[in-house]
């Protein structure tokens, strides 16, 4: 009976899985990333080396083939380019799949507007370009760590950009590790959207926001984002200075489908052996762990990692199946410093709450980032858990033997 039902089960995850991936077309990378992938993993299976893909930023959701316009979110790919780097000291081998132009291992100490590289040199009178001395020490440890990883062929950068993009990527190399067995651990810390346009919906070209268009529309097949139909009286709205109202002729109604979840089919097919971490992130401290609790009794894998927007970078909670919960929090002493290097009081009522077993407070917390990446903490509590998810997997496989 129960066998029953999972044969029913996984075979309905596979309809939906051949479904999605024959209407939404792959990356045309995908061939290229799939054969660095593959020899990466050859070279460390070989070395009996831990690999881990680590996800790290947001997916796009395009709204035209030809895209102009797509709907984002928050990600800068912070956690996934840190962890990276925890990972990496740790002794693993990582594939960074990344969405693009977001945050990368080591160069994001170096990075966007908020830490211009060029703000960390300076010309010297015989014009050669330097590192500013107050920044040398870092930058040095940075750029040799940087160095290491590439020139022992230990981290491997696949890109991706819209949700399709990511679950061809996921797909592709999750597959490929299978040969890890245990070895492998994929560290699911990307921001993926839940709803998209399906291909066989989408304009192919730019949505265009007035009428000039309409006759020439008609050749067109019907698209999910849609313009209502013009009501004649609609017509003498030329612009909305006038009116607050905005006629319905003139608003971009978009209609997403929810994006499969293809978490189950990770762990019963893609990467069966593998450890699997996934993240759940909500902005409601009442549901992150009813939420984590859910997702890992309906995908039954090994970890999930909650966190809330307002505080990720202050804590998470480790939610594993036959593990009370635990939270991780950078440390009450390290929290921040003021610019007079005095502990930060903001917070300091709460230095009870920080001990508890439940979230943290944002309206507590000093302004600005703390001073101890979390990852430093959850990196090694994740490799523990890997450790005992490899001990086991040898365990088993003793017993059959004998
Ligand atoms: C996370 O929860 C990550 O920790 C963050 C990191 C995206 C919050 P940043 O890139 O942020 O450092 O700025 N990632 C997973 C988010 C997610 O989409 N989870 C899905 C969900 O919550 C499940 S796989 O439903």
């Amino acid at each position: 009976m129960s066998t029953n039902t999972t044969n029913t089960s996984t075979s309905s995850h596979q309809v939906v899985e051949n479904a999605y991936f024959n209407s939404n077309p792959p990356p045309k990378a995908l061939p290229q990333h799939v054969a660095a992938a593959e020899s990466f993993i050859r070279q460390h299976a070989a070395a009996n080396r831990r690999v881990v893909l680590v996800t790290s930023g947001g997916t796009t959701v395009p709204l035209e083939k030809q895209t102009v316009r797509f709907i984002d979110n928050f990600s800068a790919g912070t956690r996934g380019a840190t962890s990276a780097e925890y990972f990496l000291e740790s002794g693993y081998a990582v594939i960074f799949m990344h969405r693009q132009f977001s945050l990368l291992p080591y160069s994001r100490h170096y990075s966007h507007s908020t830490d211009c590289f060029l703000d960390f040199l300076h010309e010297n009178p015989d014009g050669s370009v330097v590192a500013n001395p107050t920044h040398q020490d870092k930058m040095l440890r940075v750029l040799r760590k940087y160095n290491a990883a590439k020139n022992q062929n230990c981290l491997l950068m696949i890109p991706f950009v819209t949700i399709t993009d990511y679950l061809h990527e996921l797909r592709a190399v999750a597959q490929l590790m299978r040969p890890l067995g245990p070895n492998g651990l994929l560290y699911l810390a990307a921001a993926v959207s839940d709803f998209f346009v399906p291909e066989d919906r989408m304009s192919e070209h730019k949505i265009q926001s007035t009428d000039a268009t309409d006759l020439l529309k008609q050749q067109q097949g019907p698209t999910t984002i849609t313009k209502e139909p013009r009501e004649p009286e609609e017509e003498t709205f030329d612009n909305f200075d006038s009116s607050p109202s905005v006629p319905r002729s003139k608003r971009l109604i978009v209609d997403l489908d929810p994006v499969p979840k293809f978490l189950k089919n990770l762990v019963d097919g893609w990467a069966p052996e593998g450890m699997i971490v996934s993240f759940k992130l909500e902005t409601d401290p009442k549901i992150l762990v009813h939420k984590a609790k859910y997702s890992l009794e309906r995908y039954q894998h090994h970890l999930v990692i909650g966190n809330l927007l307002s505080t990720r970078k202050w804590e998470v909670v480790f939610v594993a199946p036959g593990h009370s919960d635990k939270w991780i929090r950078v440390p009450f002493s390290r929290r921040k410093k003021t610019l007079s290097g005095v502990e930060e009081l903001v917070g300091a009522a709460d230095r009870g709450a920080h001990e508890k077993n439940e979230p943290l407070d944002p309206s507590m917390l000093p302004e600005g980032e703390p001073e101890m990446e979390i990852e430093s903490l959850i990196i090694p509590a994740v490799e523990e858990l890997h450790s005992k998810h490899i001990e086991s997997a040898a365990a088993k496989n003793t017993s059959k033997l004998a």
